[in-house]
């Protein structure tokens, strides 16, 4: 059961504001208290449906909530991803061993920027654009799933800082220019929770 909707970055419906200007206070309630909330009311069901579904063996009704699994669960894990990923102001430049990865896979922090802000603005319709962690090669990569597909489950990649690009995510503020979106995302970037999740990953 996700009845908790934890990990927004604030906990406060007070502090809607908290990541503006970059993202508006009408953008964190509806995305946070409609949209995330939605991916989470209808995981449960899923995962109701799904329970039920395995406690009569009914192998054919499981194999059916595959893609509400996959909508609604993947939906969840994105957003709560992403909350924890942004905090008031951003919280600086990446340091120690994320900071030492990144110059080593993309050659500095700006290429890096520039080669997932490129690939996530052009995600065709809706979707998300991902740092993630390569546990084979102990490499950083870059990757993009379109709608709600989750990162890890799909790709294999851990997913490290992620970018909604969703209209619901910014069209409220920026209207159609989603580049203008994605590049003032990283003035809120909490480097610190990205550097924990690579660390978590094992990366070096
Ligand atoms: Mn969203």
């Amino acid at each position: 059961d996700h009845r908790d909707l934890h990990s927004f970055p604030t906990r406060r419906s007070s502090d809607l504001n908290a990541l503006e200007p970059v993202i508006s206070a009408e953008i964190m309630q509806l995305h946070h208290s409609k949209h995330h909330a939605t991916y989470v009311n209808n995981l449960n069901l899923a995962e109701e449906k799904l329970a039920d579904a395995v406690n009569k063996s009914d192998v054919s009704s499981v194999i059916g909530l595959h893609g509400a699994l996959k909508f609604n669960g993947g939906g969840h894990i994105n957003h709560s991803i992403f909350w924890q990923n942004l905090c008031p102001g951003g919280s600086g430049e990446p340091t120690g061993d994320l900071a030492a990865a990144i110059t080593r896979d993309f050659g500095s922090l700006q290429a890096m920027k520039d080669k997932l802000s490129a690939s996530t603005v052009a995600v065709q319709g809706s979707g998300w654009g991902w740092l993630g962690y390569n546990k084979t090669s102990n490499k950083l990569e870059l990757a993009t799933c379109f709608n709600q597909d989750p990162l890890e489950a799909t790709t294999g990649l851990v997913p490290l800082f992620g970018i909604d690009v969703w209209e619901h995510a910014y069209y409220l503020q920026y209207k159609n220019v989603r580049p203008d979106y994605v590049k003032a995302i990283f003035q809120i970037a909490n480097w610190n929770d990205v550097a924990a999740r690579f660390s978590a990953a094992g990366g070096k």
